[in-house]
C-alpha cells in the first residue's frame, strides 16, 4: 500500500509559457473531485491550498536571456519546494497540482533532497530537457527537466542549495514525440531512458511499464512520477497548452497508472499542464483525476 498520508499542494503557475490559463489548473483538478476521490480510497488527505504565484505587471513579462519570467518563475519555486520539503520531511505522500511543467523545478528540489536515487518518471510528449541555449521558445516549462540535473540558469538549478537533485540513469521519460534536437543531444549524451511513442506502439504500453519497473526498483529509494496531461493524445485531453498529436490513449495512460499502483513504488507525484480555458467542459482535470484515482489503487480496492 501506499503511504495513507497526502498533502495537496496547488500551484496556480502560468508564467513557465506563453498561454494563459494553465494557473486554474489545481481549482479545474479539485473541481472535478480530487479530494473526494482520494478520500473514498481511504487515504487521509490534507489540503495544503495554493502556493502564491506573483504576476508579472502587465506588459512586464521579461524575456531574459532566453528564460521567460525568470525571478517569477523562481520565486514561485522556491516557496513550492519548501511546502513540498515539509511534507516529505512531516512523512507524507506529496501530491502537486500544476500549473505550469516549469513546477517540476520546486517539486523535485523539496523531494529529491530526501533520496540517495530519486527515481523519475517523466510523462509528456515533451522531454523538457531545454536550457536557455538550446529553447526555441525560451518557456521554462519545456526546460524542468534538464534544470533537475544541474543544468541551466543557476536562480533555478540552486533551488534549496544543493544540485544536481536527479541523476540522468535515474530518469524514464514515457510518450515522448516532440522532442528538439539540443534536448536529442542531451538524452544521447547523458544516456536517458526513453520511451518514445514509437515503443509504446511497439511493445505495447505492459511491457512499457513492466520494463520501467524493472529498471528503477533496484537501483532508486523512491519514484516521482511527473505526468504532463499532453502525454496523453489531445482527443482525450485536449485541455493542455502544448499538445501533439498521436500521443498516449486514456486506456493507456490508466494501464500504467495501475500497473504503478501495484507495484507501490511510487512515492511522489504531480499532474501538470492541466488548462481549463482551452478545455471541454473539464475533461482534462476529470481525466487527471480520473488518473490519480488509478494511481492511488482504485482497482485493488
Ligand atoms: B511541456 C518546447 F519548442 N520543446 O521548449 C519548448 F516545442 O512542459 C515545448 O512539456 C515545451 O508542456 C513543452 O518550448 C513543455 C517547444
Ligand atoms: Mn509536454
Ligand atoms: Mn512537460
Ligand atoms: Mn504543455
Amino acid at each position: 500500500m501506499l503511504n495513507k498520508q497526502l498533502s495537496i499542494i496547488g500551484v496556480p503557475m502560468d508564467l513557465g509559457q506563453n498561454r494563459r490559463g494553465v494557473d486554474m489548473g489545481p481549482s479545474a483538478i479539485r473541481y472535478a473531485g480530487v479530494l473526494e476521490t482520494l478520500e473514498t480510497l481511504e487515504y487521509m488527505v490534507e489540503d495544503l491550498g495554493d502556493i502564491e504565484i506573483a504576476r508579472p505587471s502587465r506588459g512586464q513579462e521579461q524575456l531574459q536571456d532566453n528564460l521567460r519570467n525568470l525571478k517569477q518563475v523562481a520565486e514561485g519555486n522556491e516557496k513550492l519546494a519548501e511546502k513540498v520539503d515539509k511534507a516529505v520531511a512531516d512523512g507524507r505522500f506529496p501530491l502537486v497540482l500544476g500549473g505550469d511543467h516549469s513546477i517540476a523545478i520546486g517539486s523535485l528540489a523539496g523531494i529529491a533532497k530526501h533520496y540517495e536515487n530519486l527515481g523519475v518518471i517523466w510523462y509528456d510528449a515533451h522531454g523538457d530537457l531545454n536550457t536557455s541555449d538550446t529553447s526555441p521558445s525560451g518557456n521554462i516549462h519545456g526546460m524542468p527537466l534538464a534544470v533537475n540535473l544541474g543544468m541551466g540558469h543557476e536562480r533555478l538549478t540552486n533551488i534549496l542549495d544543493y544540485q544536481p537533485k536527479i541523476k540522468p540513469e535515474n530518469i524514464v521519460i514515457v510518450g515522448a514525440r516532440s522532442l528538439d534536437q539540443g534536448e536529442k543531444e542531451l538524452i544521447r549524451e547523458k544516456g536517458i531512458k526513453v520511451y518514445s511513442m514509437h515503443e509504446v506502439d511497439r511493445l505495447g504500453m505492459t511491457a512499457v511499464i513492466t520494463e520501467i519497473i524493472e529498471y528503477l526498483k533496484d537501483k532508486t529509494d523512491g519514484v516521482h512520477l511527473s505526468l504532463d496531461l499532453d502525454g496523453l493524445d489531445p482527443s482525450d485531453a485536449p485541455g493542455v497548452g502544448t499538445p501533439v498529436i498521436g500521443g498516449l490513449s486514456y486506456r493507456e495512460s490508466h494501464l500504467a497508472m495501475e500497473m504503478l499502483a501495484e507495484t507501490n513504488m511510487i512515492t511522489s507525484a504531480e499532474f501538470v499542464e492541466v488548462n481549463p480555458i482551452l478545455d471541454e467542459k473539464n475533461k482534462t482535470a476529470t481525466i487527471a483525476v480520473g488518473l490519480m484515482g488509478s494511481l492511488f489503487g482504485e482497482k485493488l480496492k
